[in-house]
């Protein structure tokens, strides 16, 4: 006995001193883990649902048989948060214990009585309004929580923990500085004590990363770079002797997912950069337009696989990851999937980066000035978008998917704004369907010579819908075992650029559109089941949470920036309860290209090719009063001009590097023009 017991002491002292020995310095937070690795249920504690990002919902309060009935609960504006031109509200509230927890387009945080939408706290960002690397949209992509804490990442780069109950700051932590490129638009990951943060900045020659913090402290962990330093793996695909990718870009742009047995986080990454000139950078470039696993725990170097070799097309790898379970051939397996800007789902096994359902390597058109890739990776299944451009009056050459191009303009389809950009595809179990949101439109694509400047934009060429051509949409459910097309609507408008849905066990898919409605579809035959008009721009994918037994639908509704759809600053909740009807339908978003953007109210002076942009007006959309003169000067490189769109109309004539020259607006009209040697360049200029 006395010998037993002295064993135990003993025992239990030298794993007592091991377990001190060992402990790590950060918390975890063991509900929302079990939470993180569970079935979503009544909370939605993570942008994806759960660790698996497939915004699944075990919710079947609503069905496809009563949804019909669904009214609005409650409907709060965010007090004018992100509200304008420039603002994209993307994000997925987030719900724990009865409170919503929702990010705006300037980052600010509001909580919310998630069963009546009354404001609780508030953080408002402050963040600078000068910050001139926003690429593409001021836009928070949502939040993670654990610890007490909710996590959010910045436009200035900043990573940021706020007391849950209180909405205190509780540290920050630069990851950056915006001032070189650098911005953070995707929510981040918690798991087990650490959060894991993408970067954007693929348009400014940074350097990519997925950063991982001390949940507890902010303390930055590890960093992995998508990049890699001369030497290590992957510096064999980028010029010997030369630090190209040094500043090629591989942004993140969305959450990873993570798999806590395999011990795995997986993240894709987003274009190289220059974006369009590949003729310095010879080789495949990793890890740009890639899925990669690393080890969860250390940052190490798993495995990865390259949508896109060589990319000059701005083809990122922009939606989140997805892991779902199927079985194919009668044999479990563990997969992942992503929705790339080519309009092809990339399906993996995640335990080793193969292809599950096949993807095969074939010959592509080749031009030895931008060092094309002599093959690129084809999904077997069907594309979610057209993958050829349709000649367009004015344009000599059009193209498909990977032809590439040089200084005259090439009509390519998709254009590099997808396919699929940033929206999430949901998997549902139960149909074994993926939900590909599409964006269907042509860019002419050219390339030109650019020169890297910290802070600019660094993305050696261009691409512009032509202006009068068409753009709509698609919205397709993928079968995860074929890779083929279940069934697909066509969407009036560009869906693949905000929005993104969710399912249900309710047998429901749940989506906005950019034109204000909110929609339900049965999951198996797609056939609509309910319409709501939400009064803005409905393109965040909505979330399905439980309260007090109650059923709610949540989507933040506050338009896009590059969808050009109504904003505001709404968050609209759903239930079978709910009491509250429709508004009436915001101004709808364009389906034929020409200008975009916010219209700048009285700016008579217009640059041509400023901010390391050749082939742009800015403001490309201005209104003025009538008899207004307004300068366009020409601070780009080559020689342009402003020409009306109409022939025979007004011109500045060829303007040098340097020029400036002046017309006169004596009419009031809404005038279109371009520049005539570049018909992809256009503005708008509106005279009251
Ligand atoms: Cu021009």
């Amino acid at each position: 006995m006395l010998r037993l017991a002295w064993w135990t002491v003993s025992t239990l002292i030298v794993f007592g001193l091991l377990i001190i020995a060992h402990a790590p310095a950060r918390a975890t937070d063991a509900e929302i883990d079990r939470l993180l690795r569970s079935p979503v249920g009544k909370d939605w504690v993570t942008n994806g649902g759960n660790l698996t990002n497939n915004r699944y919902s075990t919710l079947k309060q609503i069905d496809t048989a009563n949804v019909g009935k669904l009214k609005g609960a409650w409907m709060t504006r965010l007090k004018g948060s992100g509200v304008g031109g420039k603002y994209s509200f993307e994000a997925s509230p987030l719900v724990k214990d009865g409170i919503m927890y929702v990010v705006t387009g300037n980052d600010d945080v509001f909580a919310l009585n998630a069963k009546t939408g009354e404001i609780i706290w508030e953080y408002w960002s402050g963040i600078d309004q000068t910050i001139s690397t926003v690429c593409c949209g001021w836009v928070n992509r949502g939040l993670a929580m654990g610890e007490g804490q909710i996590y959010l990442g910045q436009l200035d780069a900043n990573v940021v923990a706020l007391d849950m109950k209180t909405g205190k700051v509780a540290w920050k932590t630069p990851i950056e500085k915006w001032q070189n490129g650098y911005g953070i638009t995707s929510a981040p990951l918690y798991y087990d004590g650490v959060i894991y943060s993408g970067i954007t900045g693929g348009e400014f020659g940074v350097r990519g990363r997925l950063t991982a913090l001390n949940a507890k402290t902010g303390e930055i962990m590890w960093r992995w770079f998508t990049l890699p330093s001369p030497g290590e793996k992957g510096s064999e695909t980028w010029p010997p002797g030369t630090d190209h990718s040094m500043r090629g870009g591989a942004a993140i742009w969305n959450t990873p997912a993570l798999d806590p047995e395999l011990g795995l986080v997986y993240f894709a990454v987003g274009n190289c950069g220059p974006d369009y000139d590949g003729s310095m950078r010879d080789g495949d470039n990793l890890f740009c337009t890639s899925i990669v696993a690393l080890r969860a725990k250390t940052g190490e170097y798993a495995w990865h696989f390259q949508q896109v070799h060589h990319d000059l097309w701005d083809y990122d790898a922009a939606s989140p990851v997805v892991l779902f379970d199927t079985v194919i051939n009668g044999e479990p397996r563990k997969g992942i999937a992503e929705a790339g800007r080519t309009g092809w789902v990339y399906i993996l096994d995640r335990t080793n980066g193969k292809p599950l359902v096949g993807i095969e390597e074939k010959p592509v058109p080749q031009d030895p000035r931008q060092k094309t890739a002599a093959t690129q990776p084809i999904p077997v299944g069907d594309a979610v978008v057209p993958q050829c451009a349709e000649k367009i009056p004015g344009y000599d050459q059009a193209g498909c998917i990977y032809t590439p191009f040089w200084e005259s303009p090439v009509l390519i389809q998709p254009s590099g704004i997808g396919g699929t950009n940033w929206p999430p595809m949901p998997y549902s179990p139960d149909t074994g369907y993926f939900y590909v949101p599409g964006t269907v439109r042509t860019s002419a694509f050219t390339r030109y010579a650019s020169k890297y400047v910290n802070g600019l934009r660094y993305t050696g060429g261009g691409q512009a819908a032509p202006i009068g051509s068409t753009m709509t949409g698609t919205f397709t459910a993928i079968d995860a075992k074929t890779n083929k097309i279940a069934w697909q609507h066509k969407t009036p408008y560009r869906i693949g650029g905000g929005g993104g849905s969710t399912a249900t066990a309710g047998g429901l898919v749940l989506r906005g559109e950019p034109d204000g409605n909110f929609l339900a579809l049965d999951a198996k035959t797609g056939q609509e089941l309910f319409r709501f008009q939400t009064g803005f721009g409905a393109d965040a994918p909505p979330v399905v949470y439980e309260v007090d037994g109650e059923e709610f639908v949540a989507i933040a509704t506050g338009g896009n920036q590059s969808q050009g759809s109504s904003y505001g600053d709404a968050v609209w909740t759903f239930s079978l309860k709910g009491q509250l009807g429709p508004l009436w339908p915001p101004p709808p978003p364009q389906t034929v290209a020409g200008p975009t953007g916010p219209i700048t109210v009285g700016v008579d002076a217009i640059k041509i090719g400023a901010n390391n942009t050749e082939y742009t007006f800015a403001p490309a959309r201005t209104r003025i009063k009538s008899g207004t003169t307004v300068s366009f000067s020409n601070v780009g490189d080559i020689p342009h001009d402003a020409s009306a769109l109409q022939k025979d109309g007004w011109s500045t004539g060829a303007l040098a590097k340097g020029e400036t020259k002046t017309v006169t607006f004596d009419k009031p009209g809404i005038y279109y023009y371009i520049c005539t040697p570049h018909p992809w360049m256009y503005g708008q200029i509106i005279v009251e």
